[in-house]
C-alpha cells in the first residue's frame, strides 16, 4: 500500500491541531502505520527542506520547523500521496479550499500547519529521514 510521510507543524501542534489532522486522515479511511512527537533538528531540516536550498523562504522554513515540536506520521492507503495532498489544500493557505486543513486553520503560507509528501517517490525518503521501519506497523 501507498504511504506518505504527514507532519503537522509547529504552529498546529501548538494550536493543538494535532488531534483534528490525525482524525480527518483516519475518518477518511486512511490509516496511521507510525507516529512521534519530536524536535526537527537543524540536519533533519536541511535534509528534508533539501528541495528548497537557495530559495528566499528557505531560511524562514528551516527556523520555523525547528523552532519547536512538530508531530510526525507515517499514513497509508489506496493513492495515498495524492489523496492526502488534496486533504491538506494548496501551499498558500489563502488559496486552499474551505475543507481542507490549510483552507480551515491557516492564513499564513509560511505557517501553514501541516506538511505532506508531493510524490510516492519523496514519501518514501522523507519517511526514511523520520522513521526507522522497525517503527511502523505492517
Ligand atoms: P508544500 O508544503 O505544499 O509541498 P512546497 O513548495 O514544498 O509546498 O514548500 C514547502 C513549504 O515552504 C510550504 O509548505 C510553505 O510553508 C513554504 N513556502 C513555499 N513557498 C513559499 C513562499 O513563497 N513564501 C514563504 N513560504 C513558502
Ligand atoms: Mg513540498
Amino acid at each position: 500500500m501507498e504511504r506518505t510521510l504527514v507532519l503537522v507543524k509547529p504552529n498546529g501542534v501548538a494550536r493543538g491541531l494535532v488531534g483534528e489532522v490525525v482524525s480527518r486522515l483516519e475518518r477518511r479511511g486512511l490509516t496511521v502505520k507510525g507516529a512521534r512527537m519530536l524536535m526537527v533538528s537543524q540536519e533533519l531540516a536541511s535534509r528534508h527542506y533539501a528541495e528548497h536550498v537557495g530559495k528566499s523562504f528557505y531560511a524562514d522554513l528551516v527556523s520555523f520547523i525547528t523552532s519547536a515540536p512538530v508531530f510526525a506520521m507515517v499514513v497509508a492507503g489506496p493513492s495515498v500521496v495524492s489523496v492526502v495532498r488534496t486533504m491538506m489544500g494548496a501551499t498558500n493557505p489563502l488559496d486552499a479550499a474551505p475543507g481542507t486543513v490549510r483552507g480551515d486553520f491557516g492564513l499564513d503560507m509560511g505557517q501553514n500547519v501541516v506538511h505532506s509528501s508531493d510524490s510516492p517517490v519523496s514519501a518514501e525518503r522523507e519517511i526514511a529521514l523520520f522513521f526507522s521501519e522497525e517503527d511502523l506497523v505492517p
